[in-house]
């Protein structure tokens, strides 16, 4: 089914000028990049995105580390693109991340993964709307 994804490309991964690289492997499976902005995320914007992660031992630096610099948002869409996207990226966990995933390739631990993309079609169309309005 063609359906639409939202993925963003975190801190570490433009900081590490990786943009190149990743948008590539979504175009090199067939998958077609409909909108992409280079941006800072907003505290509101990340808490929206990370609600379900709120009062974890982690959450704080997640969202310090969300909004600690550019992240290039992106809606890409094709058959399958949810389960294309995340299988693109890898494991949450860098180091469980296969080889040749983005988070494998580029990634060593959780606190910077490199890339964010929905996990349902559900999810994308409320990540859409919290990050293109
Ligand atoms: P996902 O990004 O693969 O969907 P989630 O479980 O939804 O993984 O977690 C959202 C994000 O929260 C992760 O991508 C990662 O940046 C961060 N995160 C999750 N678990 C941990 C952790 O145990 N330590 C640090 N950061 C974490
Ligand atoms: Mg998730």
């Amino acid at each position: 089914m063609i359906e639409k994804t939202y993925t963003m490309i975190k801190p570490d991964g433009v900081a590490n000028k990786h943009i190149g690289d990743i948008v590539g492997r979504f175009e090199r499976v067939g998958l077609t990049i409909e909108r992409m902005e280079l941006s800072q995320v907003s505290e509101a914007e990340a808490k929206e995105n990370y609600a379900e992660h709120e009062g974890k031992p982690f959450y704080d630096g997640l969202i310090a580390y969300i909004t600690s610099g550019p992240v290039v948002k992106m809606v890409v869409s094709g058959e399958n693109a949810v389960a294309t996207v995340r299988k693109l990226m890898g494991a949450t966990d860098p180091a469980e991340a296969a080889p040749g995933t983005i988070r494998g390739d580029f990634g060593l631990t959780m606190d910077e993964n490199v890339i964010h993309g929905s996990d349902s079609v559900a999810s994308a169309e409320r990540e859409i709307g919290v990050f293109f309005g």
